[in-house]
């Protein structure tokens, strides 16, 4: 089970016995109160069991529970469309959200809506459908409080017994921010209209501010060379505050103890980042086996960032892309197109557009592409280099090393009009020594 910030709703990769009682108690019930699932009789225990267990196989299949003390009332899908081309890439369709008749009016189905979203905005997806029978109505209300715009009926939508009902279809753009978990008081956290994100074809650039931890404090190194690092803070989670208050949307943070070591040897710091932050989080640096994975993503980190096992392990990526789909992102780090490893200690033979089309086949969310004879010189971002490795891939690629001013951000920024896979942009020294101010970046990035 994995756990997120909202205590009431978690997303569920595996099932207890007695959370599969529960599930299925809520699911008959829900069934009962006039249909669910497609059924309108519930089907004995033995069938919800088959179907709760077979879904949590599906990769493209996401099961989020709600509990109410304790115990599972209620639950969601999210399915993840097949990603065939750019634009089915941004929907993602949400599925028999409900929570059981007992534990209604508690404000739970918001809590587990709101989740759902946040997760589906986490993995990048910029749109959600739905759409649902005309017979449930407290569905379609809590759907309209959300902000989802009701776009068509269907008039031979199901049958409920010897009915035909109506089928609404409803829609909702997702903002990219991800906002406070949800409590159970949910009509106070309804998204208004004006927080809505432009719409794709405006395509803002995302600019993750990096927090590079070293020994416990955020610097920045020159090449990746440790002997060579500035200091800029000694507490990280005040950095990341600072990065959240300036309007950065996300946070890059990479453990480069951890990265030389193989191992996470800045917990103390990343934990402290995850509690003071507000937005979401990408993490790399020594993560090489799917406990250290799986722990970060459950403590909190919204996506992982892996570079050696990438090269030296690919199948472990593949193995984590499917126990965690959209939250795994591999990080190419390239010295002349020719990918390190190891704190970048050590250079492979493989080239970064090869390294790339593996990753892309391992299942990766994105794609973050770093020059290292940049890394750090304020010189500019090798954007021939992040073009042609966008244009190699169907995954979102985000530039990094170099940015020194804004004229490197707006050069960026025209690379992408012409490149829709270059999806951001890490940016560290620059903010740090305040040649970029974080308002301007985000101007010329949007
Ligand atoms: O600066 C460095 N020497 C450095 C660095 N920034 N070495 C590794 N890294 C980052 C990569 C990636 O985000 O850019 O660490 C991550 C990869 O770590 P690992 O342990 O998976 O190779």
């Amino acid at each position: 089970m994995s756990v997120s910030k909202n205590k009431f709703v978690q997303r569920a990769l595996s099932l207890t016995d007695d959370d599969l009682q529960a599930l299925c108690e809520a699911a008959d019930a829900a069934i009962l109160d006039g249909g669910g699932f497609g059924w309108v009789q519930p089907q004995g225990r033995q069938v919800l069991e088959r179907y709760f267990r077979g879904l949590l196989l599906v990769p493209e299949r996401m099961l989020f529970v709600v509990r109410l003390k304790g115990e599972i009332v209620g639950c969601a899908q999210l399915v993840r469309p097949p990603r065939n081309n750019e634009c089915q890439a941004m929907c993602i369709t949400l599925m028999h959200l409900f929570v059981a008749p007992y534990a209604r009016n508690r404000g739970l189905g918001g809590a587990l809506l709101h989740e759902v979203e946040n997760a589906a905005r986490s993995m990048g997806f910029r749109v959600m459908n739905m759409d649902v029978p005309d017979t449930q109505t407290a569905a379609i209300s809590l759907f309209q409080k959300a902000g989802f715009l009701h776009w068509g009926t269907h008039p031979h939508f199901a049958r409920m017994g010897d009915q035909t009902v109506s089928g609404l279809f409803f829609t909702k753009l997702l903002d990219t921010v991800r906002s406070a978990p949800a409590e159970p008081s949910f009509s106070s956290q309804v998204e208004t209209p004006d927080m809505i994100a432009p719409t794709a074809s405006s395509r803002p650039l995302t600019l993750y501010p990096a927090i590079d931890l070293k020994d416990g404090a955020c610097v920045r190194l020159r090449r990746g060379e440790m002997d060579d690092a500035t200091v800029y803070s000694d507490d990280p989670a005040a950095q990341a505050r600072a990065w959240c208050d300036a309007g950065f949307k996300w946070l890059h943070a990479v453990d480069l103890n951890g990265a030389f070591a193989g191992q996470s040897a800045n917990a103390p710091a990343v934990r402290a980042i995850l509690e003071a932050s507000t937005v979401p989080m990408q993490l790399g640096g020594g993560l090489r086996d799917m406990k250290a994975i799986a722990s970060w993503l459950e403590a909190g980190v919204t996506r992982v960032i892996l570079g050696s096992v990438a090269v030296k392990n690919p199948a472990l990526v593949k193995e984590a892309c499917r126990a965690f789909p959209g939250r795994i992102v591999a990080g190419i780090d390239a010295r002349s197109g020719h990918v390190a490893t190891e704190g970048w200690a050590e250079v492979s033979d493989m080239q970064a557009t090869e390294l790339a089309l593996r990753m892309q086949d391992a299942g990766v969310a994105a794609i973050i592409f770093t020059e290292i004879s940049r890394d750090g010189m304020l010189d500019g971002l090798d954007i021939d280099q992040t073009v042609t490795l966008a244009n190699t891939v169907s995954v979102p690629v985000i530039a990094s090393g170099g940015v020194g001013n804004l004229d490197h951000l707006a050069a960026l920024r025209k690379a992408a009009d012409d490149t829709p896979g270059i999806e951001g942009v890490i940016v560290g020294r620059a903010l740090y020594d305040g040649r970029v101010s974080p308002a301007e970046a985000l101007k010329v990035l949007a």
